[in-house]
C-alpha cells in the first residue's frame, strides 16, 4: 500500500470534539498520515458554549507554507474545514497552488453553516470568499445549508429532487469538479449522501436517526477524506463516511448528557474495519 500524507487546515477547538480533534484521529485511523495547519485556536467550539476564546492564526499561514516550500514538503491531498477568517481563504488557495504533489486532490468542506444558519462569526463576505475556494476544489462536501449559501438558494426543510438538482447545477457553476452533498433526503425517515462525479449522480440512502450530534459534519468529511485518499472510490468513501457517522450518532445516543459532540472514539475500530475491507 502506498503511504499517503494529507494536510488538513481547520481550527483547534480545545474542547468540543470537532475540527482538528476529530480530523487527526479519524484520518489516522484510515491509515493515512495527517499533517495539520491550525486556522485558529478556540477554547471550545462556537455551537452552544458562550464566552469562548478565539486566537486567529491567519498571519502564521504564509510563513508556515514558505517553510514547507524550503523543505520541499508536499502533500497527497489538502482537506480544508472551519477557517478562521476571509483572508485565510486566499492563503489556502496559495497552499493548494504550491504545496500539493502532482495529481493531489483539494477537498473542501465549506464548514460555515447548518440548520439554515451561518455559524457565529461568519458573514456574507466569508460566504463569497468560500465560493471562490470551492471553485478551486476537486471535491466539496457541503451540507444542505452550506450548499444553499454557496448558491444563493432559499433553504428549505421540505423539497424535491428538482430543488436538489438546481443546487447541484449551481455548485458546479462555481467551478468545483465533484460534489459530496450530505444530508440529502428524498423521503421521510431517510437521508443520504449525493455524490456528483464527472457530472454523474450516485446516491447512498440511509436511515435518519432521531438524535443528531454537533461535529458529525467534521466526522463525515474526515472519514470521507481518509478513506478516499487511502484508495477507495469517492462513492465508496462517501458510503463509509456515512456508515461511520451513523455509528457515532448511535454511540452518542447512549449518553444524553453528552451534548457538545459525538462519541466517535469507541467506534473508531469499525471505521478501521470498513477502510481495510
Ligand atoms: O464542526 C464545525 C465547527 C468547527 N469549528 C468550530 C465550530 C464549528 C461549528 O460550530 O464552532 C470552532
Amino acid at each position: 500500500m502506498e503511504y499517503k500524507r494529507i494536510l488538513t487546515v481547520q481550527d483547534i477547538s480545545c474542547v468540543g470534539q470537532c475540527s482538528l480533534t476529530v480530523a487527526l484521529p479519524v484520518i489516522s485511523a484510515c491509515g493515512v498520515e495527517c499533517s495539520v495547519l491550525p486556522s485558529a485556536v478556540l477554547s471550545t467550539h462556537t455551537a452552544g458554549f458562550s464566552g469562548y476564546t478565539f486566537r486567529d492564526l491567519t498571519e502564521d499561514m504564509p510563513a508556515i507554507n514558505e517553510h514547507w516550500g524550503k523543505e520541499s514538503i508536499k502533500f497527497d491531498a489538502v482537506y480544508t474545514g472551519y477557517l478562521g477568517s476571509t483572508k485565510q481563504i486566499d492563503y489556502v488557495k496559495n497552499i493548494i497552488a504550491t504545496s500539493l504533489k502532482d495529481g493531489a486532490k483539494a477537498i473542501v468542506d465549506p464548514a460555515m453553516a447548518d440548520g439554515g444558519k451561518l455559524y457565529p462569526g461568519f458573514d456574507m463576505e466569508f460566504v463569497e470568499a468560500m465560493k471562490g475556494l470551492c471553485g478551486k476544489a476537486d471535491y466539496i462536501i457541503p451540507n444542505l445549508t452550506e450548499a444553499c449559501f454557496l448558491t444563493d438558494t432559499e433553504y428549505k426543510e421540505e423539497y424535491d429532487k428538482a430543488y436538489i438538482d438546481g443546487i447541484v447545477e449551481k455548485l458546479l457553476d462555481l467551478g468545483c469538479k465533484n460534489i459530496v452533498f450530505t444530508g440529502v433526503s428524498y423521503r421521510k425517515g431517510f437521508t443520504g449522501v449525493l455524490v456528483v462525479e464527472n457530472g454523474t449522480q450516485s446516491y447512498y440512502e440511509h436511515e435518519l436517526l432521531p438524535n443528531s450530534c454537533h461535529g458529525t459534519g467534521d466526522i463525515y468529511a474526515s472519514a470521507f477524506t481518509g478513506a478516499f485518499v487511502r484508495g477507495k472510490s469517492a462513492f465508496e468513501a462517501a458510503k463509509i463516511a456515512a456508515d461511520y457517522a451513523l455509528e457515532c450518532i448511535k454511540e452518542s445516543a447512549k449518553d444524553a448528557e453528552h451534548w457538545y459532540g459525538a462519541r466517535f472514539e469507541p467506534v473508531l475500530g469499525k471505521l478501521i474495519e470498513m477502510v481495510n475491507n
